[in-house]
């Protein structure tokens, strides 16, 4: 019984070893603007703002759910994550390794209190997509050495789609953090709209995943992504 244990052990941290030295970056197929839904700012199911998204042209989709159940946003992610692979998107799970597991989706997005990136790796495999929130220039470093597809950096901007969000970082920031991350991929959010699109691309970021200014209202979802994808790959040719 002991034995068995140990070699259980082993075994996982055997795994966790490998795929965290053997990690090669995934390309995450991050086109310019990724968009995150949020049921209570449109007002709109996941799956029905998936459908938007995709009709808006969108290719990668994260979905995050902060206020219901695992149940109820397993049963919502059963439904919005085959809808969006079946039209081509891939379909990152905010914070649940479990869900995204389960629901064979393409990767994860984890924050700072979320479980670790490397056990993430260990569990998800090193095909998945795996994103990071950082928010100041220590946790960046210490990204740095984790097993990531991509970085994400803010708030660059106030937001009021978070609850407690870190303090502002600003596009000051943004520089210092494209500096330093090389050719990890860079995601910038927290506050970014059509304005702001090409200050945050100026300042270095691959990538800008937006909430608000594309999800609301629910009725624009389309119309709002493809303006907001026509404007970013414009500003960064
Ligand atoms: N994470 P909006 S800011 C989900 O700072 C999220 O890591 C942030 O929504 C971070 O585009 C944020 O509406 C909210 O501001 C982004």
């Amino acid at each position: 019984m002991i034995f068995v244990r140990r070699r259980l052990i082993f075994r996982s941290l055997f795994g966790l070893v490998v795929n965290v030295i053997h990690h090669v970056n995934v390309n995450p197929g991050l086109s310019s603007i990724y968009p995150i839904t949020d049921t209570g700012i449109s007002n709109l199911t996941h799956s029905e703002q998936v459908t938007r998204l995709l009709a808006g042209g969108a290719t990668i989709i994260q979905l995050r759910e902060k206020r219901e159940s695992a149940r109820t946003f397993f049963a919502e992610a059963a439904i919005a994550v085959p809808l969006g692979q079946a039209a081509g998107a891939r379909m990152i799970i905010n914070d649940r390794v479990d869900i995204a597991l389960a629901l064979k989706a393409d990767g994860v997005h984890l924050g700072q209190t979320d479980m670790p990136v490397s056990a993430a790796r260990a569990l998800l495999g090193a095909e998945a997509i795996i994103g990071y929130s950082t928010h100041n220039l220590v946790q960046v470093k210490a990204a740095l050495e984790l097993p990531v597809d991509y970085l994400a950096f803010g708030p660059i901007f106030p937001t009021g789609s978070k609850e407690n969000p870190d303090p502002v970082a600003g596009l000051e920031a943004l520089g210092a953090v494209k500096a330093l991350v090389a050719d990890i991929p860079l995601v910038a959010i927290g506050g970014i709209r059509r304005g702001t699109l090409e200050a945050v691309f100026a300042a270095g970021a691959d990538c800008a995943a937006i909430i608000s200014d594309i999800i609301s209202p629910g009725e624009k979802i389309a119309e709002n992504f493809r303006s907001l994808l026509a404007i970013a790959n414009n500003q960064r040719r």
